[in-house]
């Protein structure tokens, strides 16, 4: 394989710990915190977790290492969405089971949860981990999506893990992944069967976060390669000043993203799902405010502009979410391949027309053509509208467009409108991890074993105080069952880790509300330019404005 300088340099990187993590194993002691409380639900939660709810938080500390001298035999699995770091945590931890002792053995189950089902794996030596070392990506051992949740899939993994002699799992994943850690680890306590099980926060979403979890990794790293390329785009307006940009940035739900990129970049617009549920706005009322910016700023002369557009806009908009769960009924069962038979998009349309209320239907006749197709195209196994695939970039500046011709009509608009279309998601997923993500990744895995080698189960790998410099983190664990809480999801009450919306009261936001009336019709535009990894701390070691914010 050819390396690139920068690769090569990287390898070079010496991650930063927490100061209570440095200095040796030997040196790391334990610090008992209170027992833990679900955040909602109790006895629920309480009920479903006999033998792993109620735990107490603990933190490590400089000391005499306690714990009980053993072979360890780790098992580890990336899942779910790539985000950068995740190569660290896997080398954190090698290090560190490494370190107490060389005969321990570290397993990479391939392919994401079903390598732990199929026990496809590798053994992790030296020359392996150190070609991963700072690099991003989840090639190092690959991830997926399956799901490890039924009491089957669960005698499968245990029958795996005692074949290896594996006394450990590490999950590396996002709330989902560590939901079925959880129960994971509930299953081998009440079967005795020995195996521990240690969740990591990871996605780039940015939505795993809580009380305790300050933030998942990947989220540092992408969110400062969108807003690099979305400042580079700003300038690119600003200098042509001929273009309207509307960038979808990555989020499958939460808008943590597009927030945090607008923070560093100060676009013109920035749409924010969480608040269009909370006013319940509807299409037309954003293309209305989308469209007051364009006109303003015609109106001194600048027809350009940047506008962010979360991925998952379109659920959070009521009469859109109520079309989608109309269209979704609609092509149930039998009746998609009714729909398909069709022949022509005149037919389809009057399937439509008939089988939707009035009221879908009039959200439906607005949207454009190609994003009336693009409802009827993708259908996820459940047989239901991906909305990820929406082209909601797309779909605003079209409703933005109307608006304008209507007010054009009316003569209260004169200015040019010409927009160009962008998405940001797969590029900032595996970038080179920043100083951040690379040093808090690390920890999160080293931390991962120190919670192994004393003998925890069902906790999530905890790194705090993270807006200080890495000698001042906090590293310790936290009962996953302590983030959980009981949802509805596909028709049944399950316990679940609580996701993390943006709150709409939190200093985040509230900064965001301060000032976007001024940067939608002014020109304010913020250039972050590229991830720096060598030079100054304050330029390569900043965490995001979100992290700076909420901390504040
Ligand atoms: P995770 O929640 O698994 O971290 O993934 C998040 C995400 O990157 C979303 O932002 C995006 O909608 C989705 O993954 C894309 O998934 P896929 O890689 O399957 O296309």
């Amino acid at each position: 394989m050819k390396l690139s300088p920068l690769q090569i340099a990287r390898y070079q990187y010496q991650p930063k710990l927490p100061g209570m993590l440095r200095g040796g194993i030997s040196e790391i002691c334990v610090k008992v915190g209170d027992a833990t409380q679900s955040v909602a639900d109790q006895e629920k939660i309480q009920a479903l977790f006999p033998n792993t709810y109620g735990k107490n938080e603990i933190t490590f500390q400089k000391g005499k290492n306690t714990a009980a001298g053993k072979k360890q035999v780790v098992g580890v699995i990336l899942s779910g969405g790539q985000a950068p770091g995740g190569h660290n945590v896997i080398c954190g931890l090698y290090d560190a089971l490494k370190a107490t002792d060389k005969e321990n053995v570290l397993y990479g189950f391939k392919g994401g949860p079903s390598g732990l089902i199929d026990d496809d794996y590798i053994v992790f030596d030296d020359e392996y981990i150190n070609a991963y070392r700072n690099t991003g990506g989840f090639d190092i051992i690959g991830s997926g999506r399956t799901k490890l949740e039924t009491e089957e899939q669960f005698a499968i993994v245990a029958a795996n893990c005692k074949k290896h002699g594996i006394n450990a799992l590490v999950i590396i994943g996002g709330d989902d992944s560590n939901t079925n850690a959880a129960v994971l680890a509930e299953y081998f306590a009440a079967n005795n069967s020995g195996i521990q099980v240690i969740g990591c926060p990871k996605t780039i979403d940015g939505d795993l976060k809580n009380e305790d979890i300050e933030c998942s990794f990947g989220f540092d790293t992408a969110t400062k390669t969108y807003a690099e390329i979305v400042g580079n785009i700003e300038r690119d307006a600003n200098s042509a000043k001929k273009y309207w940009h509307f960038v979808k940035v990555m989020g499958r739900s939460a808008s943590h993203v597009a927030l945090e990129t607008a923070l560093q970049t100060q676009p013109n617009i920035c749409l924010v799902g969480e608040e269009v549920a909370a006013k319940k706005l509807s299409l037309a009322a954003l293309a209305d405010y989308i469209a007051d910016s364009v006109a303003a700023r015609a109106a001194k002369g600048w027809n350009f502009g940047v506008a962010i557009i979360p991925e998952g806009i379109v659920e959070f908009v009521p009469e859109f979410s109520m079309l989608i769960a109309e269209i979704n009924e609609l092509l149930a069962g039998a009746k998609a391949d009714v729909f398909n038979a069709l022949p022509t998009w005149k037919e389809k349309y009057a399937f439509i027309e008939n089988g939707l209320t009035k009221e879908a239907m009039a959200v439906f006749a607005i949207l454009p053509e190609n994003i009336q197709q693009q409802l009827f195209l993708e259908r996820d196994p459940h047989g239901n509208v991906q909305v990820s695939l929406i082209e909601s970039e797309k779909l605003f500046s079209a409703l933005v467009k109307a608006n304008l011709d209507a007010r054009k009509a009316a003569g209260t608009y004169h200015g040019k409108f010409s927009a160009l279309h962008h998405f940001l998601g797969y590029e900032g997923r595996c970038a080179f991890p920043s100083n951040f993500d690379a040093d808090y990744c690390y920890s999160l895995g080293y931390n991962a074993f120190m919670l192994i080698q004393y003998g925890y189960t069902g906790y999530l790998s905890k790194v705090s105080n993270l807006q200080a410099p890495a000698e001042e983190w906090v590293a310790g664990g936290m009962p996953i069952t302590k983030m959980m809480n009981i949802e509805r999801r596909h028709g049944a009450d399950k316990p679940v880790i609580r996701k993390a919306l943006v709150e709409l009261e939190g200093a985040p936001f509230k900064f965001f509300e301060a000032n976007r009336a001024q940067w939608a019709v002014e020109t304010c535009y913020v250039y972050p330019g590229a991830i720096q990894y060598f030079g100054p701390s304050e330029v390569c070691d900043v965490t995001t404005r979100t992290l700076a914010l909420e901390k504040a």
